[in-house]
């Protein structure tokens, strides 16, 4: 019953978004069932579900069968202020959808609520190959919240946009990820998530993009769609968390491997060798740049100018000074070593992406300190921002991972050395094998440091009936 979802947006007393919801809710379902985790419809999982937007107890935690969870609607708490950016700067924010520019939030609305069931459908599978209770418990949980980040897209259409809106909603749920006729909207969203090395870097590297567009969202001068976004933002570091672990964990188990048998093919041995989970932090890294869209923009001109989506932190007392950003440009870097300034509201992609290298860099650090720490001479990286480029300046101008340009031909003839290609994840069949006892722990990952929500790591996060 639609009556009954958690929600603080007053459902119970606005009678024309009930009657929208109830048509959806059904086509939600299916759309789960159909695409949703495969094989785990009767399994209870311990999973967190948010029940209100207070900053202290939002979450409870408890055994739900997946079908049955309480996907709930919720904004984060009204704030006093004022547009932060672009024209508009020190206006009111909007309550409603102003009329000039409803085109372009209904889009930006759309491709973000694309995402969040595209990555659903992405994972799918994965829970066939987990490697341990933990793990799979922590796959579940982001796939439900991801259908909760639909819910929040799919609220603003019912309630802001009138039957377009509704159209959209529904086209939400019929488009598919990969699909050849009606794929998901950004390429990201269509790439194969095969097993959990792909898994970990797309929740550190996609969701973390995320956390880059959401924050920019949080910004806007749209208010029901700054305090939906900002609601969300507190579910996705739990998501990047799990990226960021869950890779550290490969790192360290490989590195113990290496020392163990001093090797690196550690196939042989059942782990992965470091040379192929860089391989997959190349893939993804890369593919998660796509996401910001060209450097040099108009659409992001028009949405900054509009006060629909500013940059990270631009509210932030400590991070921009000029919120107009009228003046002024922007270094952007160019194939063959050249680069350009180009007006800095045209650069406003640019800047965001920037902003979220610097926190992927962040976590390399920290790999690569398990790495120091446990003796191994080996160093994980990131691709320069050229490398495996299908939208932006070096779409159409490959280079290898440290910037060399390639021609075409090189290019395809070359990639395999530096992206995952058939062989390489497969190789390891031990991270094909599922993992199901109680505290046991697939050979090829290091146990996490703790449990969920302060259990110990031999809890039965997943009973499977
Ligand atoms: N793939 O000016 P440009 C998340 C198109 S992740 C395919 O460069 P713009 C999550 C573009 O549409 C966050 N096409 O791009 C993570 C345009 O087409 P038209 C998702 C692409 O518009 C994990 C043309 O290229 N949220 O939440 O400035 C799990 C040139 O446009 C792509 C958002 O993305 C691409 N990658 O920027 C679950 C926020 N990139 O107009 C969830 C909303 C560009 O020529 N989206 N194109 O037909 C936006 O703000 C913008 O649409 C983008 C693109 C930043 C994505
Ligand atoms: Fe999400
Ligand atoms: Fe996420």
């Amino acid at each position: 019953m639609i009556g009954d979802i958690p929600n603080n947006v007053e459902l119970e007393s606005d009678a024309l978004l009930k009657r929208a919801l109830s048509g959806w809710h059904p086509h939600f379902l299916n759309w789960w069932r159909e695409v949703g985790p495969e094989g785990f419809d009767t399994a209870q999982v311990y999973l967190r579900t948010a029940i209100s937007a207070s900053a202290d107890g939002w979450a409870t935690y408890g055994y739900v069968a997946m079908p049955e969870y309480r996907w709930g609607i919720f904004l984060a708490p009204p704030q006093a202020r004022k547009i932060g950016f672009g024209d508009e700067a020190d206006s009111e924010p909007w309550q409603a959808v102003p009329g000039e520019f409803r085109k372009e939030l209904r889009r930006i609305i759309v491709t973000q609520g694309d995402t969040e069931p595209a990555s659903v459908e992405q994972q799918r599978h994965l829970g066939a190959t987990a490697p341990s209770l933990y793990d799979l418990r922590n796959l579940f949980q982001v796939n439900v919240e991801e259908a909760r980040h639909l819910w929040a897209m799919v609220y603003l259409l019912h309630r802001y946009f009138g039957r377009d809106g509704r159209e959209e909603a529904e086209e939400l749920l019929v488009r598919r990820s990969g699909h050849q006729d009606h794929p998901r909207l950004l390429n990201a969203f269509n790439a194969p998530i095969r097993d959990w090395i792909d898994f970990f870097c797309f929740t550190m590297f996609t969701d973390r993009d995320g956390k880059y567009q959401l924050a920019s969202l949080a910004e806007s001068g749209f208010d029901p769609l700054s305090r939906t976004t900002r609601f969300m933002l507190t579910e996705e570091a739990f998501h990047m968390f799990v990226g960021e672990t869950g890779i550290q964990r490969i790192a360290q188990r490989s590195s113990e491997l290496m020392r163990e048998h001093g090797r690196e093919d550690l196939f042989a041995v059942g782990g992965i060798p470091l040379q192929i989970l860089q391989k997959y932090i190349n893939s993804w890294f890369s593919e998660s740049l796509d996401l910001f869209g060209s450097e040099d923009s108009s659409n992001a001109a028009t949405y900054f100018a509009a006060g629909i989506k500013g940059r990270y932190r631009e509210g932030a007392a400590d991070y921009y000074r000029d919120h107009r950003a009228l003046e002024g440009e922007y270094e952007i870097r160019l194939p063959g070593g050249a680069s350009a300034r180009i007006p800095m509201r045209r650069a406003m992609n640019a800047i965001l992406r920037d902003a979220y290298v610097d926190d992927c860099e962040r976590a390399l650090k920290r790999w690569n300190a398990v790495l120091g720490k446990s003796g191994v001479d080996f160093r994980l990286y990131l691709p320069v921002i050229s490398f495996n480029r299908k939208i932006g300046a070096f779409a159409t101008n490959p280079t290898d991972p440290e910037g060399r340009a390639l021609s075409m031909e090189e290019w395809i003839a070359r990639r395999g050395e530096w992206i995952p290609t058939g062989g390489d994840g497969a190789g390891g069949a031990e991270v094909l094998k599922p993992v199901r006892g109680r505290g046991k722990m697939a050979g090829w990952i290091a146990r996490p440091e703790r449990g969920i929500n302060n259990l110990p790591l031999d809890y039965e996060y997943v009973h499977l009936s």
